[in-house]
């Protein structure tokens, strides 16, 4: 049984190695990329049992989603192959002055076609986690529904739901998304939201806003992830927060959001303190900030074995 269960949309994902424009790329590398993939791959490297529930078509990107997770332990039993419609891609830009952008090819993919029909309360038995982004309700209105109904299915199997609000400005207008994620907020045992979500859904900026607005909804904990200012916790009024974790370089932070809440999940189910779970949570972040890639960069074994990284002395 799965200590944690999560759904979404996992891509193909190509992208230049060299920071040079689409238009004037000869290669491309070929990857997966999710956040929910993400953070499915960061728990299992950090020796968590986690079951990805999705849809792939029944094409080549597909076959490499389906094997990249199971070589990664993650659960791939409820990733269901679907015959009408592809596998989603996607472009990753990544421009010399450092700004990224993305191009998305994943309207009607499989993914997109995930339904509350696709979600049995067997695939949630024991769990106890389910994490869910806003990221998937934008994708459709059958996709919004099995969000919502994932919720139910977790509050019947005695997890606690996780939820990032993960907003993307190519899928939806603020406005748009705010209305829809709100009610998925409100439901949520844990948010985990980075500071610029917080300011794109919320118009927030400052930790004291983000506290407040907070304070609006049932969680028990609330995480601002704050990138190079590290992360804090809001636990009622009190709030808890840690530096970030030193990186030599950053090389691309994309997928940097996902380590950080496998780390912090991690140190959850472990019984860690907040703060010990947010250490936890910044160093796979400054590991994924270091390399290339949505998950690369963080092998679940640096400073030095697995087994340190479960020993909380070493914090
Ligand atoms: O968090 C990283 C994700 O943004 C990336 O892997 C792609 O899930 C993705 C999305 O929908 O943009």
């Amino acid at each position: 049984q799965p200590e944690v269960v999560t759904l979404g949309e996992c891509m193909a994902v190509l992208y230049p190695s060299e920071p040079i424009p689409l238009a004037q790329a000869g290669q491309l590398a070929l990857d997966i990329a999710g956040a929910e993939a993400n953070l499915s791959i960061g728990l299992s490297r950090l020796g968590h049992r986690v079951r990805f529930i999705s849809r792939v078509g029944n094409d080549p990107f597909g076959q490499r989603i389906r094997s990249t997770l199971a070589a990664e332990g993650v659960q791939t039993d409820a990733i269901i192959t679907d015959e009408q419609a592809p596998t989603g891609v996607f472009f990753r830009e990544w421009l010399p002055d450092g700004l990224r952008r993305v191009f998305y090819y994943r309207r009607f993919s499989a993914a997109s076609r995930l339904a509350p029909e696709h979600l049995h309360r067997e695939l949630f038995e024991g769990a106890r986690l389910v994490h869910l982004t806003g990221i998937t309700p934008a994708l459709s209105q059958s996709c919004a529904e099995a969000v919502a109904y994932a919720v139910e299915l977790a509050q019947e199997a005695g997890a606690l739901v996780v939820f990032d609000p993960n907003y993307r400005a190519p899928l939806w207008e603020p406005e748009q998304a705010r209305a829809v994620l709100l009610p998925l907020l409100r439901r949520a045992d844990i948010i985990l939201m980075s500071h610029e979500d917080a300011a794109a859904v919320f118009g927030v900026e400052e930790v004291e806003e983000v506290r407040k607005v907070a304070e609006t909804f049932r969680a028990q904990v609330t995480v601002l992830r704050r990138a190079e200012q590290g992360a804090c916790a809001f636990v009622g009024s009190s709030c808890i927060s840690v530096p970030a974790h030193p990186v030599a370089q950053v090389v691309d932070p994309v997928g940097a959001g996902d380590g950080f809440n496998a780390g912090f999940l991690a140190g959850w189910l472990r019984g860690y303190s907040l703060q010990e779970a947010l250490q936890l949570g910044t160093r796979v972040g400054a590991a994924i900030v270091a390399e290339l890639g949505d998950y690369a960069g963080f092998r679940g074994e640096e400073t030095p074995g697995k087994s340190s990284i479960e020993d909380k002395e070493r914090f």
